[in-house]
């Protein structure tokens, strides 16, 4: 009789928090798509699950992104939806897994853009509901047809699929151009210094990292070794625009300064930036305030600066009265790596850091290193501070940002998460499948499947085991989130159940 008792109570107990937590839910929904709040996406390139304090990293204090974990929603399972930057970039923002577009790669300094100009994407659901749009940082998306006279006009670029603004550089710090590219137009270019890009071959007499290490500041490990900007060598040659070259050492505060005039020029009306970060992508060139500031070398020195810009653009928003009605949303596009091509000495100065946080694998990988990453939503005043366990992904803030400002937009593959995201449900996506260089793997609940793959297990040059194996891999990442214990042969019913889900999305 006790026990009966006690369970129907439970049972009302049980059905009053669901009403109560729907009710809120509702309340609060209305509230949020009334006032249209500004959404800020923060975009770091390679940091790791560990490389924050927050997320349990060591060796490294990331005060500011911890104020923003620590006041809002700290995920635990958000993912990039691959191991590398422009198919991440890509899911971002159009909602749609990066493997069903075969051009989704690591795109060269001279690919044409990749999104299509018809295209769904983050920002265009933003314009259609009034907001102003903008890009500060790294695109790595591709520009113009593929063809691009970098001395015309750019186009298309971000312009074209829905920023109405955009400061960026075309690929990766360490590719070719080195310049900054503003609403199409290279930044400072003299007309009489024209510029000539090629992947391919060098520009007649033009030094390089192979022929001319007595020029360098930084050398290469590999790769890395082609035109020399700034006494560092570059993927890519480059002649001319002499007077447009970025310092690499001021990036970090040349595009704060950008972010932080998009704020002030824009606070009146709602907008959607995102502020794409160079750090701690290579080559890691710090600003002289941080240089030896982390004791990990310029990879530590790095994260410290993204960490302090972080800290001065949230300043930026309280100054002029916007951080209560704008949603940040910080995350990284790829796990980490530590010698990526230079030889900075990331894997000499780890002392008690790691940056995988404990996780296997890293960039390029398709263990969890790869694409589980720091995941945080904060909104001063409507986000409830917490630690959600729900599965997040990059790819779901179109669908998800779209209801939070009162619109729908579909695409087949972004989830309206956004009480996840918001912290009011614990509830995320049931499964997601990961990418990296083309291959996939699933992860649902807790389990994570990687299917027999060709190809090496570790990929030297960097140092990541990558996760291809002859086998079947499966791991409960819940009890085992070192990825140790492949559990494909003991539980035969749990890995017949993650291929026909995987199949089921990915197709046989
Ligand atoms: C690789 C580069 C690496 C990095 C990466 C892109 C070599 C040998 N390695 O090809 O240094 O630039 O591309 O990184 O060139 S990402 O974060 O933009 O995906
Ligand atoms: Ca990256």
């Amino acid at each position: 009789n006790l026990k009966k008792i006690l369970l129907s109570s439970l049972a009302i107990l049980a059905i009053g928090t669901t009403i109560s937590c729907k009710s809120k839910g509702d309340k609060e929904k209305k509230v949020e798509t009334a006032t249209k709040p500004n959404v800020v996406v923060i975009y770091l390139d390679d940091l790791g699950y560990g490389d924050v304090s927050a997320y349990g990293g060591k060796g490294l204090e990331t005060p500011n992104i911890d104020k923003l974990a620590a006041g809002g929603v700290q995920f635990t399972n958000g993912y990039a939806s691959s191991a590398t930057c422009t198919p991440s970039r890509y899911a971002l923002l159009t909602g749609v897994y990066p493997w069903k577009n075969k051009d989704a790669r690591i795109l060269p300094g001279t690919a044409p853009l990749l999104i299509s100009t018809t295209q769904k994407t983050l920002p265009k659901m933003f314009k259609s509901q009034g907001y102003d749009t903008g890009i500060v940082g790294k695109w790595h998306l591709g520009l113009g047809d593929g063809h691009t006279d970098w001395n015309q006009h750019i186009s298309p670029g971000p312009n074209e699929v829905g920023f109405q603004s955009s400061y960026i550089m075309a690929a990766t710090q360490d590719r070719v151009p080195t310049v900054y590219i503003e609403n199409g137009d290279v930044v400072g270019l003299d007309p009489k210094d024209p510029i000539e890009v090629n992947y391919k071959e060098n520009f007649e007499g033009q030094p390089t990292g192979v022929d001319n290490p007595e020029m360098l500041k930084m050398m290469w490990h590999h790769g890395h070794n082609s035109s020399i900007v700034n006494g560092i060598p570059r993927i890519g040659y480059m002649k001319g625009g002499e007077a447009a070259k970025w310092k690499d050492e001021d990036m970090a505060d040349h595009f704060l300064a950008k972010a932080k005039a998009y704020l002030k020029e824009h606070k009146n009306n709602p907008f959607f930036l995102y502020y794409a970060m160079q750090q701690p992508h290579v080559p890691r060139t710090p600003h002289p305030r941080f240089v030896g500031k982390s004791g990990l070398g310029p990879r530590g020195d790095v994260i410290l600066e993204a960490d302090w810009v972080i800290g001065e653009f949230i300043k930026s928003l309280e100054e002029e009265g916007l951080l209560e009605n704008t949603l940040i949303v910080l995350s990284s596009d790829n796990g980490p790596v530590l010698n990526d091509g230079y030889n900075d000495g990331a894997d000499e100065t780890l002392e008690k850091h790691d940056p995988k946080g404990g996780l296997r694998g890293g960039k390029y990988s398709l263990y969890e290193a790869g694409t589980r990453v720091p995941f945080i939503t904060y909104w001063k005043g409507h986000i409830q501070p917490k630690v959600s366990d729900a599965l997040v992904c990059q790819m779901d803030l179109l669908a998800s940002l779209a209801t939070l400002v009162g619109t729908e937009e579909t695409t087949t593959d972004s989830q309206d998460i956004l009480e996840a995201l918001l912290g009011t449900s614990d509830v995320g996506r049931e499964s997601l499948v990961l990418e990296a260089n083309t291959k996939t793997a699933l992860r649902k609940g807790d389990w994570l499947m990687i299917p027999p793959y060709k190809g090496a297990k570790v990929n030297e040059l960097v140092n990541i085991e990558l996760g291809n194996s002859k086998d079947f891999q499966l791991f409960n990442l819940k009890e085992d989130v070192s990825q140790q214990n492949n559990l494909a042969e003991s539980k035969p019913e749990i890995l017949k159940d993650m291929i026909a889900s995987f199949e089921a999305i990915r197709g046989k």
